[in-house]
């Protein structure tokens, strides 16, 4: 396991960023200008029980600034968690791109990476049913470039100009500003229903990749085909990916609902803790290459962002990796202040059309303005490039930046025509001459047009479980709808999709579903188009299954980080407890021990060890699996108490690794687990394949009972359970 701040020496963003750091040890309280301050206590009056004077600089200075604390917050994505770190990349990929931090497997490039949620406000829950931001800005020695992805490949709309109605409607509706951080509501079901093209996205958002374990266990895309440039000039297009090394794992919207009022910054303390007890967060940075030749090759449009490419026809190269191993000194200063924007590219990668994507290159550095409040935002330490910055715009407010002398225009003489534009060949960006050629027009490409096939390969390649959650998420989300001519609209929408799925979503709403696959209408047509032209289409894709898009096949090896809740009170068997906690912990579980009260566990010669949690603090829905310790006063104890019993039933319902102590016995048949009252080899058996774990009575070792439990946490969850 790495140290905490291991390689930060050789990270040139941090030495930039040092020169901004603050730190009060031992020193003085000053105003703004410098000035010691002698009382913080007390404003300055005209007698002791006298009216406050104006001439109070102290009290003026204090109170000022802090009425100005607050800046807008982002009209998306405005909760996020980030983390300082590194990516190098394996190999030199020179065949495809120029890009120095592409090529160049000694160099670290420090990275800055944020995860958020796109609808609630600063303050929302963590655990909303929402997509993930998953934002990332290489501080290259090229310059700054972003890639400003999610943790889902496609998006649910074609065209950048419909994103002011697709937040409109997902936010808060206007006249009472409810829902928070939700899109079970009218207003959004009502734009998704009208909105075919949204289908594929809406199969993502209803799975369970929407409320994820860990920002630390979600993919990320970069959603639209990019290009990649070579030095000769050639290019490729790209689809970007990140893959964790965690596997990409999720909770139950159960869980979710809980973890959101128990503790809402789940997601974000668990990145923090991750990073500071140095299980630091890693993803591959992926790549799908498909040659400039190939553009056509495929039964959807490279440049529709509601559309993926396949794994199966392109597969993923992992081309580096990116390690997360520093948090912020200062959320403000850091996180809230930094600002992406997917049209900071360095030469060797460029844009396509996708007219999504095109919107964007607008919209980021505008929303900049009106958020960090000047043209000067570059200059902000998070966001300062680790190249040095010359050019000849100047001032604006909140400017850092000393220009020396007099000329501020190019061409000039007067300052030795400085500074100069560089060459390709020095490193001058030079954008792909791609030809264009075409009329100027309002409209659609046909090649756009099939919104159904690919929201049908998704939901073709979902476990049976992970189907049943999306169907239960459509069933939560349109039961919040009012309106039940949204509803039906919707399910004419998924009628599309699979016929299974919109009469189950139907049944669970009350209504009937069509006989045959309603095609639903688009009403996003323009006023005076043909609607035929518009209306969506359904081929037949090239493939039917995709492995890649279900969560089942993610990697299953490791519980690192994982978090144990171990359940126990008063006196326990300490032997068994230490060995398994120490097992555990050993291939990276962290334990916490969980009791009635808060103070110390006794073991029954004697031994003493801390208890983290009490049962008010601690709730099963924060873990991934439970270990109940043994030792005969411990379980009569546990007998009796229904917080511990309601943790155990908790967890079991969730699918949750159990490992008991064969004496627990009793206490477990007060639980949903049954059949542990005579344990014989069999049953034991059985119950392994569900993921609860006895340790027989009297064992003399944990051995096998810990190996077992720990290939169990590996697995995530068990769905076997009836
Ligand atoms: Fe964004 N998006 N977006 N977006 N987006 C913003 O920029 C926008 C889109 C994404 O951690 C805003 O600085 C438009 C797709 C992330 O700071 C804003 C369109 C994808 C973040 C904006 C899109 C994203 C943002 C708000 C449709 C995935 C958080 C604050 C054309 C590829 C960045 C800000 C961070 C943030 C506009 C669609 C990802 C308003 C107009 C597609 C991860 O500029």
């Amino acid at each position: 396991m790495a140290t905490l701040n291991e390689n930060t020496e050789f990270d040139p963003k941090n030495d930039d960023l040092n020169k901004f750091k603050e730190n009060g040890t031992d020193e003085f309280l000053t105003t703004n200008q410098g000035v010691r301050i002698n009382d913080n206590q007390n404003s300055l009056k005209s007698g002791e029980r006298g009216a406050t004077l104006l001439e109070d600089f102290i009290l003026r200075e204090k109170i000022t600034h802090f009425d100005h604390e607050r800046i807008p917050e982002r009209i998306v994505h405005a909760r996020g968690a980030a983390a300082h770190g590194f990516f190098q990349v394996y190999e030199p990929m020179a065949k495809y791109t120029k890009a120095g931090f592409l090529n160049d497997p000694d160099r670290r490039t420090p990275v800055f990476a944020r995860f958020s949620t796109v609808a609630g406000s600063r303050g929302s829950t963590d655990l909303a049913r929402d997509v993930r931001g998953f934002s990332v800005k290489f501080y290259t020695e090229e310059g700054n470039y972003d890639l400003v992805g999610n943790n889902m490949p496609v998006f649910f709309i074609q065209d950048a100009i419909k994103f002011p109605d697709l937040i409109h409607a997902v936010k808060p509706e206007p006249h009472n500003e409810i829902p928070q951080a939700a899109s079970a509501h009218d207003t959004f079901w009502d734009f998704i229903s009208l909105m075919p093209e949204s289908t594929h996205m809406i199969m993502w958002l209803m799975s369970d990749r929407a409320i994820p374990r860990s920002l630390r266990m979600m993919e990320g895309f970069g959603v639209h085909t990019f290009r990649l440039i070579n030095e000769a000039g050639e290019a490729y297009f790209v689809k970007f990916h990140w893959k964790p090394l965690l596997g990409v794992h999720s909770v139950l919207w159960d869980e979710a609902l809980q973890i959101s009022g128990k503790d809402p910054d789940f997601h974000r303390r668990d990145l923090w803790e991750a990073i500071e007890n140095g299980f630091f967060p890693e993803w591959e940075l992926g790549m799908q290459i498909i040659p400039e030749a190939d553009e056509h090759r495929f039964d959807f449009d490279l440049l529709d962002p509601t559309k993926l490419v396949p794994e199966e026809l392109v597969p993923v190269m992992k081309v580096g990796k990116m390690t997360l191993n520093r948090n912020p000194d200062n959320y403000f200063a850091e996180t809230e202040q930094v600002a992406f924007h997917p049209g900071h590219l360095v030469p060797g990668i460029d844009f396509t059309n996708d007219p999504l994507l095109q919107g964007r290159l607008f919209s980021y550095t505008d929303t900049q303005l009106s958020r960090l409040g000047s043209p000067n935002f570059h200059e902000i330490p998070i966001n300062r490039s680790i190249n040095t910055v010359h050019n000849n715009q100047r001032d604006g407010h909140m400017r850092q930046m000393i220009n020396k002398g007099k000329t501020s225009y190019d061409p000039n003489s007067m300052g030795g025509g400085c500074p100069f534009q560089a060459q390709a060949a020095q490193g001058g960006f030079t954008s792909y001459a791609e030809r264009v050629d075409g009329k100027k027009i309002r409209g659609r490409s046909a090649s756009f047009m099939d919104h159904f096939s690919q929201a049908a390969l998704f939901y073709n390649s979902q476990s049976e479980v992970e189907k049943e959650h999306i169907v239960e998420a459509f069933s939560f989300e349109l039961g919040k709808v009012e309106l039940e001519s949204i509803r039906e609209r919707m399910i004419g929408i998924l009628t599309e999709v699979d016929l299974q799925l919109a009469t189950q979503v139907a049944d669970n709403l009350g209504l009937e579903v069509p006989k045959e696959p309603q095609h639903p209408l688009n009403h996003g047509v323009p006023a005076d188009a043909d609607p035929i032209d518009y209306q969506p289409t359904k081929k037949k894709p090239n493939i039917g299954r995709s492995e890649a898009l279900s969560m089942a096949n993610t990697i299953k090896d490791s519980i690192n980080s994982r978090q144990i809740a171990i359940l126990a009170d008063v006196e326990v068997d300490m032997d068994n407890l230490m060995a398994m906690k120490t097992a555990l912990e050993n291939v990276g579980g962290v334990c916490k021990i969980i009791a009635p009260k808060l103070g110390y566990l006794h073991g029954m010669s004697g031994e003493k060890l801390k208890i983290d949690m009490n049962f008010k603090t601690g709730a099963s829905v924060f873990f991934d699996a439970v270990y109940v310790a043994g030792g005969t006063k411990n379980e009569n104890r546990l007998l009796t108490n229904p917080d511990a019993i309601a943790f155990v039933n908790e967890a079991y319902r969730h699918g949750k690794p159990i490992a008991v102590e064969g004496d627990t016995v009793p206490f477990l048949e007060l639980t949903m687990i049954k059949g542990t009252s005579t344990v014989s080899a069999s049953q034991i058996d059985h119950l392994a394949d569900q993921g609860i774990l006895v340790l027989p009575v009297g064992a003399s070792t944990v051995g096998k009972t810990a190996v077992d439990f720990i290939l169990a946490i590996a697995q995530h969850r068990f769905w076997n359970r009836v």
